[in-house]
C-alpha cells in the first residue's frame, strides 16, 4: 500500500496526527529540525530562519539557560506564521500519575504549546494513559519510543513490539513512534526517525547516522529529524534545503 500522506490522514484519529500528515503534503516536506541550542534566541533564530522548511520543529526546552513563560507564545505564533508544528522531546519516562503533573504543570506547561510530546514505554501503559487524560483534551498528539538511534540501544525486539501494540490500543492519542524503521501498517501512524545525516556514520558518544534516503525509502520511515546536521553547518538554511529535498524525493520515489 503506496498511500501518500494526505491520503493516510484519512485514518488518523488523532487530530494532531492528522494534521501533520495533510500539512507533509501540503507544505512538500517531511524534515523536522531538531533545534538542540542552549538559548532562546538560538531557538527562536532557527525557528523563524528555517520554519518555512520543515513540517515539525522538535525541541528539549530544559536545555535553554533562559527559558521564560513568554518563549512558547513566540514558538507559536512563529509556528503559525511558518505551518508547522512543535514537538517537545521531553521524553516522558514516569508513572502515570507523575507525568501528568511533568506534562501539564512545572515552569514549562509543555501540555499548553507542544502539539505533540514523546515518551519510553519502560513504566508500562500506565504512561500513555497519564499523559492521554492532559493531552487528549487539548487535541495533543504523543509519539513512543519504540526504537532508539544509537549503538547498544535497549529499545528493540519485544519492547518494540509492545510500543506497537500499545499504540494500537490508544490511537486516539499516538500518533506514531520514535524508531528506526517502519513498525506498522496502519497507516493513520507516522514513523519519525533521528540520526539522519547526508553522510552516514556516527558521533563520539554512540549515535549512528543514516541517510534521508536510507531512512524514507529502504526503511520506509515518514520523517527525518536532523540536529547537528544541519544547525552546525556554515549554511543552515541552504542545509535544511538540502535535507529536505533529500527527505522528499526520496517519499516521491517510495510512493510512485
Ligand atoms: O533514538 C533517538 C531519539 C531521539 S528523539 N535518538 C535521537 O538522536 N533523538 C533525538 O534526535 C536527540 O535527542 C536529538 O535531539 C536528535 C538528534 O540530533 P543529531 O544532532 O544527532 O541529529
Amino acid at each position: 500500500m503506496n498511500l501518500s500522506y494526505s491520503q493516510r490522514s484519512d485514518y488518523a484519529l488523532n487530530p494532531t496526527g492528522k494534521r501533520l500528515l495533510q500539512l507533509m503534503d501540503q507544505k512538500q516536506t517531511n524534515l523536522s529540525i531538531a533545534a538542540d541550542v542552549t538559548t532562546a534566541e538560538e531557538l527562536l533564530h532557527i525557528a523563524d530562519t528555517l520554519g518555512s522548511e520543515i513540517c515539525v520543529l522538535k525541541t528539549h526546552i530544559d536545555i535553554l539557560e533562559n527559558f521564560t513563560p513568554e518563549l512558547p507564545h513566540k514558538l507559536q505564533a512563529l509556528a503559525e506564521k511558518h505551518n508547522f508544528l512543535i514537538f517537545e522531546d521531553r521524553k516522558f519516562a514516569d508513572i502515570g500519575n507523575t507525568v501528568k503533573w511533568q506534562y501539564r504543570d512545572g515552569i514549562y506547561r509543555i501540555s499548553d504549546w507542544s502539539d505533540i510530546t514523546n515518551a519510553h514505554i519502560v513504566p508500562g501503559p500506565g504512561i500513555i494513559e497519564g499523559l492521554k487524560e492532559v493531552g487528549l483534551p487539548k487535541g495533543r498528539g504523543l509519539l513512543l519510543l519504540a526504537e532508539m538511534s544509537p549503538k547498544g540501544t535497549l529499545a528493540k525486539g519485544a519492547y518494540t513490539k509492545q510500543a506497537v501494540e500499545w499504540a494500537e490500543e490508544h490511537a486516539d492519542f499516538v500518533i506514531g513512534f520514535i524508531c528506526v524503521q517502519k513498525l506498522v501498517e496502519n497507516p493513520a501512524f507516522i514513523h519519525m526517525t533521528p540520526g539522519v545525516k547526508l553522510a552516514p556514520g556516527g558521533d563520539a558518544l554512540g549515535q549512528n547516522y543514516l541517510t534521508p534516503k536510507k531512512v524514507i525509502c529502504e526503511n520506509k520511515s515518514d520523517v527525518i529529524i536532523v540536529g547537528r546536521g544541519i544547525y552546525e553547518a556554515e549554511n543552515p538554511v541552504l542545509e535544511a534545503k538540502e535535507y529536505r529535498k533529500a527527505g522528499w524525493n526520496a517519499y516521491v520515489r517510495k510512493i510512485t
